[in-house]
């Protein structure tokens, strides 16, 4: 990092360091490395990328979490953009990427589908992409952990920030489509896939993850077989040579490098399927509760994304001059039906601003959001962002239900503006 970077960090920090002695525990602020992140420019970033991370060729400024498995997050400032470019989409592997995807080879791969189905298939990438119309769609994945470095007591897991999302555009097909092909019988319940990513542990046999959907959710016309991330062939990293995208749901659903889907008469029991993998205390339990203490049948599957917004602009830190209009941006999405309506405030809350919120490009993609806010005078502000969903369900102020497994944390965030 040059010297200059040094110093407008260390003004930032001074700036902000009143924030960390805040009683509310707001996380982004407490954990360093979150806030600094979201304070830096691009171009200053970009000479701090740490080298040559396999896997991270193509990925432009993003934060990465953990090397083996690759898990690496996008600052978010850098989520700005309506679809999300591939170079900024983040990563969530559980296991290790396939001889097929590195050498993206797809002439010899098939998708078998099988299990509860009348005639079984057999497909390979050119009869799947010559049989079933193709649909294209702009769709939020959000791993289901974003958000977990706010949690406290901690939980086990990659401590994503906020920056675990992302809606890029994919092309595909219905699953529907091909589970209609098939001839679903009576007793289908789930469909679960399997995949060629290959265990940390090198035992060929070992599954690092096989989940899947619901059949209600398996057979909505937006769950998707795609091939194509914005414009080009599925990135090694995300799939190559074919992916499920089931949009909504947490993002462990969404199998990468899929090459069977076992249609289930039970609900899927696969790795990470069980215990306490995507699953929450049903009832809560009180922070830190050991997993020991929670039995199984009283954990729950989660099923759809809570609602949730980020501020992608400007960045936590920014000083704006008296008389200037302070415009914000950012995106709002739900995991089950279209975000309503998004209020900032820059009050701590005690008032709130309507923000326009554009409609989706289609269902399950993030929502554009923007206001201008004029602030009363010179000094330090925060600001507040909050999205309301098509029930009328809020984001929280505060850290959500503690979990064991630090999932879905759809607290507001804020950043913080000084008027100069
Ligand atoms: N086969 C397979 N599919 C997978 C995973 C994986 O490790 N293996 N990770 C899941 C998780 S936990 C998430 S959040 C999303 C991340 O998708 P992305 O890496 O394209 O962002 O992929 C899901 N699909
Ligand atoms: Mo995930």
């Amino acid at each position: 990092m040059s010297g200059d970077d040094n110093e407008i960090k260390g003004g930032r920090r001074r700036f902000l360091g009143a924030l960390g002695s805040g009683t509310l525990g707001w996380w982004w602020f407490w954990r360093r490395d979150a806030w600094s992140e979201q304070m830096l420019v691009p171009v200053a970033r970009a000479q701090e990328m740490p080298p040559q991370i396999e896997g991270m060729e193509g990925k432009e400024g993003l934060t990465v979490m953990s090397d083996r498995p690759l898990a690496a997050e996008t600052p978010v400032t850098l989520l700005d953009d309506d679809v999300t470019p591939t170079s900024r989409h983040f990563i969530r592997n559980n296991g290790l990427l396939s001889e097929r995807a590195r050498s993206r080879d797809a002439s010899d791969w098939t998708l078998t589908v099988d299990g509860e189905v009348e005639s079984p298939l057999t497909l390979s990438l050119e009869e799947l992409k010559s049989r079933y119309p193709h649909r294209e769609a702009s769709l939020v994945i959000e791993c289901a952990g974003n958000g977990r470095a706010g949690f406290n007591p901690p939980t086990a897991g990659n401590q994503w920030t906020l920056g675990a999302v992302g809606c890029a555009r994919y092309t595909g097909v219905r699953l529907k489509d091909v589970l209609e092909d098939a001839g679903l019988k009576s007793s289908a319940v789930f469909v679960a896939y399997y995949s060629e990513d290959l265990s940390l542990t090198g035992d060929p046999n070992e599954v690092p993850i096989s989940r899947g959907v619901a059949l209600e959710k398996a057979l909505d016309e937006h769950t998707l077989l795609v091939w194509e991330m914005n414009g080009e062939p599925l990135p090694s990293q995300h799939g190559f040579p074919l992916r499920l995208i089931a949009p909504g749901t947490p993002g462990s659903a969404s199998g990468k490098w899929l090459r069977r889907l076992w249609v289930r008469d039970r609900v899927h029991d696969g790795p990470k399927m069980t215990g306490q993998s995507y699953r929450l205390p049903e009832p809560p339990v009180a922070p830190g509760t050991p997993d020991a203490d929670i039995p199984e049948s009283e954990m729950r599957m989660i099923e759809a994304m809570p609602v949730k917004s980020i501020i992608t602009s400007p960045g936590t830190g920014v000083e704006i001059e008296l008389g200037q209009p302070l415009r914000l941006r950012g995106h709002a999405w739900c995991g089950d039906g279209p975000v309503e309506a998004m209020h900032v405030s820059f009050d701590f809350g005690v008032t709130w601003r309507q923000a326009s919120l554009a409609s989706p490009a289609n269902p399950f993609a993030w929502q554009r959001w923007e206001a201008a806010l004029e602030l009363p005078g010179r000094g330090y502000y925060e600001i507040w962002a909050r999205a309301t969903d098509h029930r009328g369900r809020q984001q929280p102020m505060v850290i959500p239900g503690w979990n064991p497994r630090g999932y879905l944390n759809n607290a507001m965030q804020r950043i913080a503006v000084r008027v100069i």
